[in-house]
C-alpha cells in the first residue's frame, strides 16, 4: 500500500520563532519579547528580535523551501503586524507582509497552511488580563476577522490556535514560556475555556471570509503508549491516554473533545468540578462545538505503560542509553501510529500532522555540508509508523515536518536546532541539510522512497 496520491508533504514554522524584525514594519510587542526582557528567563538570554530574519529574507526562503520539494508551508501569522495593540488600528504593513508571503509560496506552487496564533499574544491586551478576560474572546475574533478578510481569498487551510496545552499550561501554569504566570486551578481553567470559546468563534468567522476553507487546530499529541501489541497493553495505553484522573492539562482530548465532540469528557468535569465554577457559561460547549474539516496535531513522542496487575496503566522506565534527542525527549516512533489511529477513531475527522521532528546536534562539517543522519533515520521511523495506521484505515491527508528551519525555540533560545535548514545565527547563512535533500526524495516519490520501493 502507498500514500494516498492526494497525500502532502509539508513543514511548518512559526511566527515568533522565525520572523525577528520585532520592530521593524510597525509590529507591536507581544507576550515573548515581554519575556524575553526578564533576566534568567530564556537560556543564555535570547530573544526573538531577529530570529532567523526571515522577515527580511523571505524571498530567498521560500526558494530554499522550494529546493527542497515542498508541496505546504505551515507558517503562523504575528497577532501584532496585524493589530498592534491587539484590537483596534491595522497596521497594514504587517498585511502586506502576509500577502508576499501567500503570493510567494502560492508563485512557487506551496500550499499555505495559516496557524492564526502560535503564541506571541499581544502585549497591550496581556496588559488588559489577556485569556483570563473573557473579551479575550471578542479580540481573538476581531483578529481572525481581519487576517481572514485579506488573506482568505488565497489560503484555505486554516488553523486556529497551535497547543492550547502549552500555551495554556506553560505559559500561565508552569510560568516558562510566555506571559511566564503561576496560576492556579481555577484561572488556569477559565484561561483554557476562553481560548477553546475562542477557537470556536474563529472557525465561524474563517468559514464565513474563506469560501474554500479547511479548518482544523494544532493540539499537541499526549499518548501513552502500549510496551507490547497484547490486548491488556493497548487497552490499559488507551485508557490511560483517554482519561483524567487527576488534575492536568496534559491530555489532548481535554481540549480536543470540546472542539469536535462538543463537550468535556465527563471525568475531568468530575476532577475539576470546584476549580470550574463559573467559568463555563451557557451556550459556551455550543459556541466551541464548530464542524472541523480535519483533526490536526503536534507529535513527538509518548510515555510507554503496560497492564499493571489490575489492567490500569504502569509507566515503563525506559531501558538506560534509549535513543533521545537532544530536547532529552525519547525517540519513540510508535508514537505516530497509536495516536493516528486512535485519534482518527475517535474524532472520524481526516488527520493531519501539524508537526512531527527532532531537535539534532547538527553542525556545518569540514565539508560545508550539514551531515544529520539522525534526523533522517527519526523521520524514517515515525514516517513508517504513519504509514502503519494508514494501511489500517486512518484517513491521513498531510504531513508537516517540525521544522522548516533551525529557529528560536522558546525558553531554550537558539540552543536546539530543529531544522531541514541549517541557520548560522552569526552570518544568519542557510544550509540545506541533508535530511532536507533526503524528505525531496521522500516526497518526490510520495513515500515509496520511505518502504524501499524506488
Ligand atoms: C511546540 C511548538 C513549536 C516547538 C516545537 C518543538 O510544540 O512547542 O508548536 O513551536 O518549537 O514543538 O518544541
Amino acid at each position: 500500500m502507498s500514500f494516498p496520491k492526494s497525500f502532502t508533504w509539508g513543514a511548518a514554522a512559526a511566527s515568533y520563532q522565525i520572523e525577528g524584525a520585532a520592530k521593524q514594519g510597525g509590529r507591536g510587542p507581544d507576550v515573548w519579547d515581554m519575556l524575553c526582557r526578564e533576566p534568567g528567563r530564556i537560556e543564555d538570554g535570547h530573544n526573538g528580535d531577529v530570529g532567523t530574519d526571515h522577515y527580511n529574507r523571505l524571498e530567498g526562503d521560500l526558494d530554499l523551501f522550494q529546493q527542497i520539494g515542498l508541496q505546504a508551508y505551515r507558517f503562523s501569522i504575528s497577532w501584532t503586524r496585524i493589530l498592534p495593540e491587539g484590537v483596534g488600528r491595522v497596521n497594514e504593513i504587517g498585511l502586506d507582509f502576509y500577502d508576499r508571503l501567500v503570493d510567494g509560496m502560492l508563485a512557487r506552487n506551496i500550499t499555505p497552511w495559516a496557524t492564526l496564533f502560535h503564541w506571541d499574544y499581544p502585549l497591550a491586551l496581556y496588559c488588559r488580563g489577556g485569556w483570563l478576560n473573557r473579551n479575550s474572546i471578542d479580540w481573538f475574533a476581531e483578529y481572525t476577522q481581519v487576517v481572514t478578510e485579506r488573506l482568505g481569498d488565497r489560503v484555505q487551510n486554516w488553523m486556529t490556535q497551535n497547543e492550547p496545552q502549552c500555551f495554556v499550561g506553560l505559559g500561565h501554569g508552569g510560568g516558562g514560556h510566555a506571559p511566564g504566570l503561576k496560576y492556579h486551578w481555577p484561572e488556569l481553567l477559565r484561561t483554557a475555556h476562553h481560548a477553546l470559546v475562542a477557537h470556536g468563534e474563529s472557525v465561524k468567522i474563517i468559514r464565513a471570509n474563506c469560501p474554500q476553507s479547511h479548518i482544523g487546530a494544532a493540539p499537541v499529541a499526549c499518548v501513552s503508549l502500549p510496551e507490547t501489541e497484547s490486548a491488556e497493553d493497548i487497552r490499559a495505553a488507551y485508557e490511560a491516554t483517554f482519561s483524567v484522573t487527576d488534575k492536568t492539562l496534559w491530555k489532548t482530548h481535554l481540549f480536543a473533545d470540546p472542539m469536535v465532540l462538543g463537550h468535556y469528557p465527563d471525568d475531568a468535569l468530575k476532577v475539576f468540578a470546584e476549580d470550574l465554577e463559573g467559568t463555563i457559561l451557557d451556550g459556551d460547549m455550543e459556541r466551541i462545538h464548530q464542524p472541523l474539516d480535519f483533526f490536526g496535531f503536534n507529535i513527538y513522542n509518548g510515555q510507554r505503560v503496560k497492564a499493571g496487575p489490575d489492567g490500569k496503566a504502569v509507566s515503563v522506565t525506559a531501558t538506560p542509553g534509549h535513543p533521545a534527542t537532544t530536547m532529552h525527549w525519547r525517540v519513540e516512533p510508535t508514537c505516530m501510529y497509536w495516536a493516528t489511529k486512535w485519534f482518527h477513531e475517535r474524532y472520524k475527522l481526516p488527520v493531519v500532522i501539524t508537526e512531527n521532528g527532532l531537535a539534532n546536534n547538527d553542525w556545518v562539517h569540514l565539508d560545508g555540508k550539514v551531515h544529520d543522519p539522525q534526523r533522517i533515520d527519526f523521520t524514517h521511523r515515525y514516517l513508517l509508523e504513519l504509514h502503519r495506521a494508514i494501511e489500517d484505515g486512518a484517513q491521513v491527508d498531510a504531513y508537516f515536518h517540525w521544522s522548516v528551519m533551525d529557529n528560536f525555540e522558546w525558553a531554550l533560545g537558539y540552543n536546539r536546532r530543529f531544522g531541514l535548514i541549517h541557520v548560522d545565527y552569526g552570518t544568519l547563512v542557510r544550509t540545506l541539510k541533508e535530511s532536507a535533500h533526503w524528505y525531496r526524495g521522500v516526497i518526490e516519490s510520495n513515500g515509496e522512497a520511505l518502504l524501499g520501493r524506488v
